[in-house]
């Protein structure tokens, strides 16, 4: 009875770890397949495989080349098989010494000094067999942790690798194409000295790419209006709302908030693309935006009022979100005004270099659910909030969740009202300018 349990044991064990070994071998077929067809980099085999079965693989990326360990492919399946297989050995390992314990109470004592010898001798080998595997498991399991470290290293080196790339050239091309604007712009002004044209009076030198409002500022445009604008060449134009009154003008509004008559609270796609009405309230969309603020020469102002006609402002000298593989992250600079700097509140609510959040896609950085959601808005949560412009529009204060629109330090702002009553905010805007523009 108890040798039968022992060889039932051991085989198990056997089972588990040749299932690993064919495991290994497969994965080494994708890996070859995976290479020729699609990768853009080239991951080849390097080298004989060693007796263990393990090949090295690397990746060449000129000038690059990075080894990579052998482990490469299918790791995490890899490492969970290893996880089972250890919590395998060492429930065997428990079990014999349980069944061992069992049998030394259970041994008849006349029988016990025939059959002992033996016995024992088999334990032995079968113990050492376990122990040889544990340590083999540990090994693999140990390798295998190195080797996701690595690869994550590596991942990150590469993305950086892209980005660069991808900056490099689009700068290279922005700058010839700002030489191109600046030469036609120009050649325009000459026009008006034209022999046929003596007549005419000689303008200001026309833009034809208008980037912002600030452009038609300088072309004498005083009216607040909806204009077409073109940020950068390589998209289309747009509609903006410009106003020209605030602060000496040019300013391109974000976004408005003044009667609750568009809904803030949607998806990644929608604050992505823009909603509501330049007139009236919107989002004017985190694509605009980007394109906007990519230059990063932008200020922001944010201009609020509440219910009792207070009204104050807040100015960040520079303001400038990220592109959607970078989830329209938020940077922004210091702050002057009077409304204080709640998007700098603390240590621990800090909307700068956050990324963007909607009920939709969580980014943010609370762990155990999603700001978006829990505050009906799309945001640059942190963990969760000091600021939060595009909440709810509430037309009085309100109970229950500060999901409304929010300034952590506007004036009694987190004093406590009788009842728990939260106060709102009548008119919310978001605008910028360049930060080089003098009106
Ligand atoms: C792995 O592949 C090699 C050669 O392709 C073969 O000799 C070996 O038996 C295979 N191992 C397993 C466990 O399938
Ligand atoms: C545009 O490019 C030409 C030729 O490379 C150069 O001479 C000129 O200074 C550039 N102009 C501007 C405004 O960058
Ligand atoms: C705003 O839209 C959300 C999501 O579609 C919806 O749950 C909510 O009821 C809407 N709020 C109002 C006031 O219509
Ligand atoms: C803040 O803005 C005011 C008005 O534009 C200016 O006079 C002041 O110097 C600014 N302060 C800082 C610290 O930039
Ligand atoms: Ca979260």
């Amino acid at each position: 009875m108890k040798l039968a349990n022992w060889y039932w044991l051991s085989s198990v064990v056997f089972a588990a770890y040749g299932f690993l070994v064919a495991a290994k071998n497969d994965t080494e077929e994708i890996k070859d397949e995976t290479a020729k067809d699609s990768c853009p980099v080239r991951l080849e085999s390097r080298g004989k495989c060693e007796e263990d079965g393990e090949c090295p693989y690397q990746v060449n990326l000129p000038p690059l080349t990075i080894q990579l360990p052998k482990q490469f492919s299918r790791i995490e399946e890899v490492f969970k098989e290893v996880q089972n297989l250890k919590e395998i050995v060492y429930s065997l390992r428990k079990s014999c010494q349980d069944c061992k314990l069992q049998a030394d109470e259970n041994q008849d004592p006349g029988r016990n000094g025939l059959l002992s010898p033996n016995t024992g001798a088999l334990e032995e080998t079968d113990d050492n067999r376990v122990r040889e595997l544990e340590s083999e498991v540990n090994k693999l399991s140990s390798d295998l942790k190195n080797a996701k470290e690595e690869i994550g290293v590596l991942q990150g080196r590469l993305e950086k690798l892209n980005l660069v790339n991808m900056n490099n050239i689009e700068n290279y091309v922005d700058s010839k194409i700002a030489n191109l604007t600046f030469m036609v712009n120009s050649l325009d002004g000459k026009c008006f000295k034209c022999p046929n044209q003596e007549n005419t009076q000689p303008g200001p030198v026309q833009h034809l790419i208008y980037k912002d409002c600030s452009d038609y500022y300088t072309i004498g445009k005083r009216s607040s209006e909806i204009y077409r604008v073109t940020p950068d060449y390589k998209y289309s134009s747009f509609e903006v709302y410009c106003d020209m009154e605030t602060m000496g003008g040019g300013w391109t509004v974000l976004q408005a908030r003044l009667d609750g008559s568009i809904n803030f609270t949607r998806t990644w796609q929608d604050y992505k693309a823009g909603f509501g009405n330049l007139r009236r309230e919107f989002w004017l969309g985190n694509e605009k935006i980007h394109l906007l603020t990519k230059s990063k020469d932008m200020i922001l102002r944010i201009d609020l009022e509440d219910f009792n006609g207070v009204k104050l402002y807040a100015l960040y000298d520079q303001f400038y979100v990220a592109n959607e593989f970078l989830k329209y992250r938020l940077h922004i600079g210091n702050y002057n005004g009077t409304a204080g700097d709640a998007l700098h509140f603390s240590k621990h609510y800090n909307h700068d270099m956050k990324f963007f959040t909607t009920p939709d896609r969580d980014n943010d950085r609370y762990p155990s659910g999603n700001c978006g959601l829990y505050y009906s808005s799309g945001w640059w949560f942190d963990a969760c909030l000091s600021a939060n412009l595009n909440g709810k529009y509430y037309h009085q204060n309100y109970r229950g969740i500060r999901n409304g629109i929010f300034w952590g330090t506007w004036p009694g702002v987190n004093e406590a009202q009788p009842g728990g009553y939260k106060s709102s905010f009548k008119e919310a805007k978001m605008m910028i300018r360049p930060k080089h523009f003098t009106p």
